[in-house]
């Protein structure tokens, strides 16, 4: 998949106010700036050019745009975020969109649905039905890909601890190989995928992101870094030490097209 556009929304000043469950304490602000700024530096060197929304105070976890669509080469569908406080971050990123796609498609409530919870794997979507996303949300959503020629399965992620989107725990890396926790790598959905095994204490760089002709793998996971390099990728590594804090990694914080 080549992309050549992303949307970021840098971090307000609510940033630490925001929803967390990874006890790793409070995010500094302007570190996280700082980081955010990285970021947007990188997406820039693997060659796309940025819409950068207007930081939103009323909306702690904006920052993580990902969760409010779900893009594709053919269709643009506006998530429900199961998070109540994270329903407002929708408009903002409707806003930008309508400028680019044609028509805009909406999960509906009681459907909901996070951006994070979904993984396009080539023409294939999985989508996982988690604490986020319901199973009326991936219903709606799977129709709407369907109808633009595109397959969809669910993973059911539930059970799994750590795990808040099915994108903290997989990313696709392209040619077949998904990248994956221990704990997702025996789904059966995943047969027939070449599997790249996440070691257990670096979990959290299996929410890598694949752009273009580069990697974008979080810092200090070396073994997940030195694993993907050998697979003949290159590799850049990003400080998120301030968004990791609120559950979030690289893939949440760009929506990229
Ligand atoms: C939340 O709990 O919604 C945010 N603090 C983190 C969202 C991370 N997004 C993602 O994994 N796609």
């Amino acid at each position: 998949m080549k992309f050549s556009q992303a949307i970021v929304r840098p971090p307000s000043t609510s940033f630490p106010e925001g929803l967390t469950q990874a006890n790793l304490g409070v995010p500094d602000l302007e570190l996280a700036m700082q980081q955010h700024d990285a970021y947007c530096a990188a997406l820039e060197k693997c060659g796309l050019s940025l819409t950068r929304l207007e930081p939103d105070p009323r909306y702690p976890d904006s920052t993580f745009v990902e969760d409010t669509a779900v893009l594709t080469a053919r269709s643009a569908i506006l998530t429900h975020p199961g998070a109540v406080s994270r329903r407002g971050e929708v408009s903002s990123v409707e806003a930008a969109l309508a400028q680019i796609y044609p028509s805009l498609k909406t999960i509906k409530p009681p459907g909901t649905l996070d951006g994070g919870d979904v993984c396009q794997v080539e023409n294939h979507f999985f989508i996982g039905i988690s604490e986020r996303t319901n199973g009326t949300g991936a219903k709606q959503l799977a129709e709407f890909l369907q109808e633009n020629g595109y397959t969809a399965s669910l993973v059911d992620i539930r059970d799994l601890d750590n795990t808040l989107h099915l994108k903290s725990g997989m990313a696709y890396l392209g040619q077949d190989r998904l990248v994956v926790t221990e704990e997702l790598a025996t789904q059966d959905a995943f047969q027939g995928y070449e599997i790249i095994t996440v070691d257990q204490e670096e979990s959290y760089a299996a929410n890598c992101l694949r752009i273009n002709d580069f990697v974008l793998i979080p810092a200090r996971h070396p073994r997940t870094e030195a694993k993907i390099s050998k697979l003949g990728y290159t590799t850049l590594t990003l400080e998120m030490s301030e968004f990791e804090k609120m559950d979030g990694g690289l893939s949440c914080l760009s929506l990229r097209f």
